[in-house]
């Protein structure tokens, strides 16, 4: 196995379990040297905190950037979730054509969206700017919620095949070639995952856990990315990370007072499992 380095760019909510607190652990779990650029540092993450603090880093980037290139530090992969500003994605971009290996790849999840609404702090003007990093990806990771942010098509949480397929064909006329679209579920006790590669159209169904935890977003990217830098191919990596995700909310189901993640680390083990077999 050749061991490959790997960027992420996002956020440190210091509790939450989401963004950088759950992607260093499980792409490093992956076996992958995991190299971190926070993009900014929260108190906590800002869904169901009040009065969290918000560091933004988007100024230390360009020097970090600067320094790295002088090093002739490379990544094999940059992996981008929740950016702090608009500003930021242009500064990403940056990054990406100065320390990305020639072939290295760029898997974007355009963080910032979820049940139809933006996140706090988020606005159009941002989705804009994803819009140009996403259509610079070798895979992007949205749920529905961002893909119709970045399309303009209307979101809905009932619908059929060509609901998704028109998602798919929008995504690919602003310039996205292979998509993850996460949270897709065709039955009420289903949900899965749909793989758009090369052309190709192909869903991972499991089942509807009970109730919908925070950071499942971050957990399933991070664990997608991890499978797929480690060699396995995108649908592979997809039914992994979704099967490990699922693992993650039985393991949090039972407990009301962790309303803010997913406790992912139990699980772990059978993710190293999965991406080692
Ligand atoms: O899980 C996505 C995420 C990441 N980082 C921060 C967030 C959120 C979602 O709310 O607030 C700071």
């Amino acid at each position: 196995m050749s061991y490959k380095k790997l960027l992420t760019i996002q956020d440190i909510s210091c509790v939450g379990q989401c963004s950088l607190t759950v992607a260093l652990p499980i792409i490093s779990a992956c076996g992958i040297e995991t190299c971190v650029l926070p993009s900014a540092v929260l108190s906590t993450h800002t869904s169901g905190f009040s009065g969290y603090t918000f560091r933004d880093l988007t100024e230390d980037m360009p020097a970090i950037n600067e320094h790295w290139k002088s090093e002739g530090i490379s990544f094999d992969a940059i992996y981008t979730g929740y950016l702090g500003s608009t500003k930021q994605i242009d500064y990403v971009l940056d990054i990406y054509s100065s320390v990305c290996k020639d072939g290295g790849l760029l898997v974007v999840d355009p963080a910032m969206a979820d049940n139809g609404k933006l996140y706090v702090g988020f606005d159009m003007e941002f989705v804009e700017a994803m819009k140009a990093l996403c259509a610079k990806a070798d895979y992007i990771i949205p749920n529905i919620t961002e893909a119709c942010l970045l399309t303009g098509v209307e979101y809905k949480t009932e619908y059929d095949r060509t609901y998704i397929d028109e998602i798919l064909a929008s995504l690919i006329k602003i310039g996205c070639n292979n998509i993850i679209l996460s949270g897709v579920s065709y039955s009420p006790d289903k949900l899965g995952v749909v793989v758009y590669e090369n052309g190709k159209y192909s869903y991972y169904e499991h089942n509807r856990e009970g109730k919908d935890c925070h950071g499942t977003g971050d957990i399933y990217a991070s664990s997608f990315v991890g499978a797929l830098v480690r060699g396995k191919n995108a649908y592979d990596a997809a039914r992994i990370a979704a099967d490990y995700t699922v693992e993650c909310i039985k393991s949090t189901q039972a407990e009301d007072n962790h309303w803010y993640g997913v406790k992912f680390e139990p699980s772990l083990i059978k993710l190293i499992e999965a991406v080692n077999e």
